[in-house]
């Protein structure tokens, strides 16, 4: 109800009363609906009838906004006047309607055409000495069709310069499943989770972030399944829920369980606790043969015995230590493990976003394989995408360091010759750009400026470009931290209807469990100025590459052709422009699913890492930045966290109470944040209030993006590459 009434509020505020009701109710439908943009998780596979949420009403209804930012209102207000306002002010304005380019002269974006636009873009490229110096970042919304055309553009060109947001995101999850199983991706889809016994959800805010997953809790609970939540912080997924497709229990305002255990691991300690289950279910099994699945770990595993003595030789007073927890609590949650024929274990940036991110998803997957929860219903890994097609941008090819095998594939299908070296990644970029060697940064949808760590850094990064282009739906940070030369080009959201000469078209997308499906939008586009975005990338690629004899704008007339051709190139792919227009699309193919291991041994890996040191240093606290109920990574909806029982407050940060009486602070004290990066170098806030919460010692917490001040650009992770935000190194102290 609470949701409801938000909901209603936002649709009022986005002034969109009439047109957002209508959407809703064509969202997440089979045949003909759109995606929701929200988040990536799967939709419903008994007939999606209105599963839906407030989260992805409101980030529908942001897109539909009748507010316009036109050339007039480019003309009234100057760059560095704009530069002063803040990123919620800027994205309130409304949609973009037509494109732009930065006038150096008068300091203001001033209009230009598509042809223009993309001639600029043509005519910076040609002086580049090496196709290396530009970039090309991918946000997660793009989909299928777009991505392969922007891949295909940038490898032509000759660079797999491709960051993407994955890199600040689950690029630890691909790493460590790929090692382990020989896929990228969870094994498991939302029939396992409506099976299983036994659910862990790991460093996950689900009721904000993938709320659909709430219905899929209630439903286990009621089966009578156990769902262990594994979070510093008791998030509002932890507790009850109204299922919001459930009416009667809507109207009765009965709330559901969403879970049976709650664990508190200190922020990195997770990994300490998965070993420490493991290292309980192989005491048993000197008891009880049937604690370990052994016939599967013979057939299917490799590695099992250094596995095995690694955990032996893990001390429970260590395993304490790092994990933050008791010795009793870890055991009930092994319990837990030992009981469950079937489990899943599910996670996201709480995993993800560490140091040792790699390691701790694959001691994920150690734990499953121990009592062989793979390749058999309800069981197995299931990480929680972020952006809604951000699994899709991989699959069709957004990859810096992609396989050679795509690459023979790409270069023998589309008559190209890619370029083999690896490419940048989103860390890799930045440092490129301040150095001066990537000279050009195309941004197709996201918001860079702000979503990347360092902000300060990352600005003057971006300034140092000689051109920058941003293809967007709204202003936002990134438009107005550009490089010397600027492009806005304005595209088409999810929402919208996309005409092309072959009528009108539909774009693919894959959700976190690997289903494919068609997109189709229905209203009518916020300005007739408005492009696609394949249509963008043709227009850019024509410009870049005038002899290229990729048809780039007969594929564009009708994105079946798109289709076809991705159908030679990906893997799982064929047959695709029959497959996606089944009623719920198609899955692609899962190796890992069916035992099969792309690995060098042709079986699942077990890993053998040594625990990292999590605990931080006396004095210090490890913080960890994540995301309100009320915001979309860099857009803030409003400064409410209303779960968390915040109103009104971003500059915040939560904190163990203990932690704030040693440091002789009461609830809203005015703290400074000073972190300390791994080459000794600092950065701070000032100003931020302390709030006290059921946190375990040792930890912090605050909001993305504003704390990406505090990352350091060279604080990413050795075996991921991502930048370590949910494991800053801080002090805080209370403001005289
Ligand atoms: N409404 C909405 N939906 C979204 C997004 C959004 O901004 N708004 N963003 C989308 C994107 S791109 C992504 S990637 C996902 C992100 O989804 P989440 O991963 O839920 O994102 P965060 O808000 O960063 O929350 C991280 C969670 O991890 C916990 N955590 C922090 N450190 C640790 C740790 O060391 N261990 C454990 N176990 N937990 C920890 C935090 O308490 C928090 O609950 O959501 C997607 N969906
Ligand atoms: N400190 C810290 N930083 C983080 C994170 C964190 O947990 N902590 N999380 C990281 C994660 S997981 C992610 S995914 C990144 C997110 O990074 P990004 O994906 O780069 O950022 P978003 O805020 O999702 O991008 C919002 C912008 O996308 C544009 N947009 C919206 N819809 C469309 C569309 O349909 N087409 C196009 N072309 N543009 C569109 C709008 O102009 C909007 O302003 O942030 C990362 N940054
Ligand atoms: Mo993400």
């Amino acid at each position: 109800m609470g949701r409801a009434k938000s909901v209603s509020r936002f649709l009022l505020k986005e002034r969109a009363l009439v047109d957002g009701p209508r959407a809703i109710k064509r969202m997440n439908h089979e045949n003909g609906g759109f995606d929701c943009p929200g988040c990536a998780w799967p939709d419903d596979t008994k007939g999606l009838h209105l599963d839906i949420c407030e989260n992805g009403i409101k980030h529908v209804t942001w897109e539909m906004t009748n507010k316009r930012v036109g050339r007039e209102f480019f003309a009234a207000h100057s760059v560095t006047e704009l530069a002063g306002w803040s990123d919620f002010a800027l994205e309130d304005q409304g949609r973009l309607t037509e494109p732009m380019v930065y006038d150096a002269e008068s300091d203001h974006y001033v209009p230009i055409s598509w042809q223009e636009a993309f001639e600029t873009f043509g005519r910076a490229l040609g002086a580049l000495d090496d196709p290396n110096q530009a970039a090309y970042y991918t946000s997660g919304r793009l989909g299928n069709e777009a991505t392969f055309l922007y891949q295909l553009m940038a490898r032509e060109l000759g660079t797999n310069n491709l960051p993407d947001c994955s890199n600040m995101c689950h690029e630890a999850s691909g790493r460590a499943l790929q090692a382990s199983l020989g896929t990228g991706k969870g094994t498991v889809d939302l029939k396992d989770w409506e099976t299983t016994d036994a659910l862990f959800i790991m460093g996950v805010n689900a009721a904000s972030n993938a709320p659909r997953m709430l219905t899929a809790l209630a439903e286990a609970y009621h089966r009578g399944a156990q769902i262990v939540h594994v979070n510093p912080l008791v998030e509002a997924a932890a507790t009850r829920t109204i299922v919001p497709h459930d009416f009667l229990d809507m109207a009765l305002y009965k709330t559901t369980r969403t879970s049976t255990l709650n664990l508190q691991p200190r922020i990195g300690g997770d990994m300490a606790l998965l070993r420490g289950m493991a290292k309980a279910v192989l005491e048993q099994s000197a008891t009880d043969p049937k604690a370990v699945d052994r016939e599967f770990i013979e057939r299917h595993t490799e590695g099992f015995e250094a596995y095995r003595d690694m955990c032996e030789a893990t001390t429970w007073e260590e395993l304490e230590r790092q994990s933050g927890l008791s010795r009793d609590a870890i055991l009930k949650a092994a319990r837990v493990y030992g009981e469950a024929d079937r489990t899943i274990i599910s996670w996201c940036l709480g995993v993800s976003q560490h140091e040792h991110g790699v390691d701790t998803v694959r001691e994920i997957v150690n734990l499953l394989l121990l009592r062989g929860n793979l390749g058999r219903e309800g069981a197995g890994p299931s990480p929680v995408r972020g952006h809604s097609n951000v699994q899709g941008n991989r699959t069709c090819g957004i990859d810096h360091r992609p396989e050679p095998e795509f690459l023979d594939r790409l270069g023998a299908v589309c008559g190209i010759e890619p370029p083999r070296a690896h490419g940048l990644d989103t860390v890799g970029t930045i440092e490129a750009m301040q150095r001066g060697d990537v000279k050009v940064f195309v941004g197709m949808g996201g918001n860079f400026a702000l979503a990347a760590p360092d902000t300060p850094y990352t600005y003057e990064a971006l300034r140092n470009c000689e051109l920058t282009v941003q293809v967007s739906t709204k202003l936002n940070r990134s438009h107005l931290v550009h490089g010397r030369r600027a492009l806005i080009l304005p595209c088409l959201g999810r929402t919208e209807k996309d005409h092309q000469r072959g009528g009108v078209q539909s774009t693919s997308v894959e959700d976190s469990m690997s289903m494919v499906h068609l997109s189709r939008g229905m209203k009518r586009p916020a300005s007739k100025h408005l492009l696609s975005e394949p249509a963008i990338i043709a227009g850019l690629a024509r410009a870049a590459l005038p002899r290229s004899d990729t048809p780039w704008e007969w594929y564009v007339e009708d994105y079946d052709r798109i289709r076809d051709t991705m159908a030679q190139v990906l893997d799982g792919f064929e047959d695709c422009n029959r497959r996606v227009r089944l009623p719920l699309g198609f899955r692609i193919r899962q190796p890992a699913r069916e035992l099969v291991f792309r690995t060098p041994s042709g079986r699942a890996e077990f890993s053998a890492a040594p625990l990292p040191d999590v605990v931080p240093e006396p004095g210090t606290l490890a913080l960890g930045t994540m995301r309100s109920h009320d915001q979309w990574n860099t857009t803030i909806y409003s400064d409410d966290d209303r779960y968390r029982g915040v109103k009104n407050l971003r500059t915040l940060v939560f904190m163990n109470k203990d932690d704030m009486r040693e440091r002789g602070l009461a609830e809203f004290d005015p703290v400074t944040i000073v972190s300390t990066a791994k080459d000794g170098s600092r950065r701070s806030l000032e100003g931020y209030l302390a709030v006290p919460y059921d946190m375990p010692r040792g930890c912090a917490a605050g909001y993305m993006p504003e704390m990406n001040v505090l990352c350091a650009i060279g604080d990413f992770s050795v075996q991921s590459d991502q930048p370590l935000m949910k494991h800053v190194k801080v002090t805080i102290t209370r403001e005289s």
